[in-house]
């Protein structure tokens, strides 16, 4: 029934279906993409000389095909069933009792032994039939009501893991074979991302992603979608001799001719075991690449199947042991914004408590004011709440049908709900943010951490735990109270003691003496990193300059450009950052000024002026920070990133993506020692 290859474009396509099947089916790929490329391009072009020999079945019909104009209803030979549900583990016990029971009557002798089950997870997704004619896929239907369902076979075939041809040997010459339909956890949150990001609509879960991506009239957008087929059982087929006599078996028999099985399957003796295949799969199912909702149990032997037979819809020998539901109703309290440590201020849905998704949920998070206008969520909504696996619960959707008009629009904070300071929305950015970073409560604890950390003001002696800790009992409400700390103050906070107090109050006094540069990098203006802060104090020479610089003065210095402009411009137009900024001068804090001609002509004089360097990996004879001051005492600037803009990048031991980036980019590399003998001849 296989045919072996003759012609070279056999060749090609056979090599095509067992890489495919090597990556789509067993998650195993044996060449690497780029080969699998080339080796498809191959078959495009020798299918475009010679349309003629292009068959049906060829590994390049999956890129979708012409829209239809609408679904032609399928007929299913066998009727497709639904699965009897189990909501706990009584139910599970008493499926089985009926199971032996049933058995009972029918062998007239009791059923003593454990009955064999074949157990996996019931994939989240939808439900279609495939039907192969002499190993040649002829129809994919949905399910539909069960006895028709929808002619899908053109978007079928364009999924990888579905066989065009059936590989291996000894198929029946009619076989049907059903599985679910669905899109891994990764795709939906990717195909999600790009829509939002275009700003289209998003999907709502993965489920009914697929099922949308699956009924669509243009194959191509099908082709698109990233969904997998995952067969679960077999329908009509010609000849039952063809096939095992156990469920698992069967299972395994279809993988060898081609398709995708779950590979948590697995067959267990009684009912107790299906318990605990059901309580692995509950503490697995978040780690899974894909959403299930439950778990199948079938009686594994096909002849006990058929003496158990079916009832209404439903086989009697075949079970869904259901998860606890990942969406449910219910309704929007009220909104509140909070502001994260970074200034972000976000909206956070209060919800009517519902259980969902195994815990409850009183509050969801909504991201941004986008995402409320994006959902047309108001006050006292109706609303579905998702929560998947341990992600944040999401409110996903409005129940319209349910709103109590008028219902009341949900405004966004014209100040910081922390510290009443104001709000800004930058253009292109969907977040609000409170722009007083020095002084909002929110933001105190990162903009302490920022300002003692060892490339600011290098204050050691003071972790996370211990600022937050200043900051909880009020001893520091911003940056500049750090310089008003006695050891009265400091001693017997946690892990503080008589020594570590004396050591942070000395480097406290210290890190009096500074530089402009380091001054305006501790001050944590946004964009303003550690080389723009170094351009600003070379630029301006003096703190007064730069405070009451202006846009077009600001945009005079190197690498400043409007956005960065701005956000010094707003943080010195703030009167509580700039009472900060004076109590920190008043606290004795204090640098060298010059003037900034002087500095700018100093400046142009060195030898690695308007050289641009970047310094990565781990360098034998200095520390990357040694390195980048001697470059930058010699004029250099040094930067974090590798752009085109950059003149050479140092490389030491394990150099990584800067590293491939500069070559891609074609930036000159220096490795450690070329790098100190430029250094040294430039001091020359
Ligand atoms: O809807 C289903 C999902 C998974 C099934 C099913 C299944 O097995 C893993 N098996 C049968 C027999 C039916 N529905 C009818």
């Amino acid at each position: 029934m296989s045919n072996s290859a003759k012609t070279p474009l056999d060749v090609i396509k056979q090599q095509l279906r067992q890489h495919n099947h090597s990556y789509y089916i067993l998650d195993d790929p044996s060449i690497p993409d780029a080969e699998y490329d080339r080796l498809m391009q191959q078959l495009l072009t020798i299918e475009a000389e010679h349309p003629q020999w292009v068959t049906a079945d060829s590994p390049s019909q999956r890129v979708g095909d012409k829209p239809l104009a609408g679904f032609q209803q399928v007929t299913h030979a066998l009727p497709m069933l639904s699965l009897d549900n189990a909501f706990n583990g009584e139910d599970l016990r008493e499926f089985d009792r009926r199971v032996r029971e049933r058995l009972n009557k029918s062998s007239g002798r009791p059923v003593e032994e454990d009955i064999i089950y074949a157990c996996e997870p019931k994939l989240d997704g939808i439900a279609v039939s495939l039907t192969y004619k002499n190993g040649l896929l002829v129809t994919g239907a949905t399910r539909g009501d069960g006895s028709r369902g929808e002619d899908i076979t053109q978007n079928m075939r364009t999924l990888d893991s579905v066989p065009l041809r059936l590989i291996g040997k000894g198929w029946p010459e009619t076989l049907e074979i059903r599985g679910e339909v669905y899109m891994p956890s990764a795709g939906f949150e990717a195909l999600n991302k790009s829509l939002l990001d275009k700003g289209l609509k998003t999907y709502v879960n993965p489920r009914n992603t697929a099922a949308g991506s699956l009924r669509q009239l243009d194959s191509k957008v099908t082709a698109q979608r990233p969904l997998e087929l995952c067969a679960y059982s077999i329908g009509l087929v010609s000849d039952k001799n063809a096939l095992p006599t156990k469920h698992f078996d069967i299972l395994h028999q279809l993988q060898a001719w081609g398709f995708k099985i779950n590979a948590e399957m697995r067959r267990v003796q009684g009912i107790e075991a299906c318990l605990n295949y059901y309580q692995a799969l509950a503490s697995k199912r978040t780690l899974l690449a894909y959403e299930i909702d439950g778990i199948v149990f079938k009686v594994d032997q096909l002849e006990l199947q058929k003496s158990l037979g079916f009832v209404a819809r439903a086989p009697r020998w075949a079970i869904a042991h259901k998860f606890p539901a990942q969406e449910e109703m219910t309704q929007l309290l009220k909104v509140d914004f909070q502001v994260g440590r970074t200034g972000v201020v976000t909206p956070v849905a209060r919800l009517k408590p519902v259980f969902v998704g195994g815990v409850t949920v009183s509050n969801a998070t909504l991201h941004n004011m986008d995402e409320i206008r994006r959902l047309d969520l108001h006050l006292g909504d109706t609303v579905i709440v998702r929560r998947a696996g341990d992600v944040i619960p999401k409110v996903v959707k409005v129940v319209l049908e349910r709103r109590q008009v008028p219902a009341e629009i949900i405004n966004p904070p014209a100040t910081c709900p922390m510290c009443d300071g104001p709000v800004e929305r930058e253009e292109g950015e969907a977040a609000l943010r409170c722009v007083n970073g020095l002084t909002c409560g929110a933001q105190i604890v990162q903009a302490i951490k920022h300002f003692v950390s060892r490339k600011a003001m290098d204050i050691d002696g003071l972790g996370e735990k211990q600022v937050q800790t200043l900051v909880e009992m009020g001893k520091v409400k911003h940056v500049a109270d750090l310089y008003t700390l006695d050891h009265l103050a400091l001693v017997g906070m946690d892990r503080m003691g008589e020594k570590s107090a004396s050591n942070l109050l000395s480097a406290l006094q210290k890190s009096k003496s500074t530089s402009l540069a380091k001054f305006l990098f501790s001050l944590g203006i946004r964009e303003v990193g550690e080389a723009t802060a170094r351009s600003l104090a070379i630029h301006f020479g003096g703190l007064a300059n730069i405070k009451s610089a202006d846009m077009e003065s600001l945009l005079a210095v190197e690498d400043v450009g409007p956005i960065v402009a701005n956000r010094i411009l707003h943080f010195f137009a703030d009167n509580d950052t700039l009472a900060v900024v004076e109590a920190l001068q008043s606290a004795g804090l204090q640098w060298l000024e010059f003037d900034p001609a002087e500095v700018q002509s100093k400046q142009q004089s060195l030898p690695f002026n308007a050289l641009t360097f970047v310094v990565t990996g781990t360098l034998a004879s200095l520390s990357r920070d040694e390195l980048k001051f001697q470059l930058q005492e010699l004029g250099a600037k040094v930067m974090s990133s590798v752009s085109k803009k950059t003149d050479y990048l140092v490389a030491g031991e394990k150099a990584g993506s800067k590293l491939e980036k500069a070559q891609a980019l074609q930036v000159a590399v220096l490795d450690e020692s070329q790098a100190l003998s430029m250094i040294a001849k430039a001091l020359d």
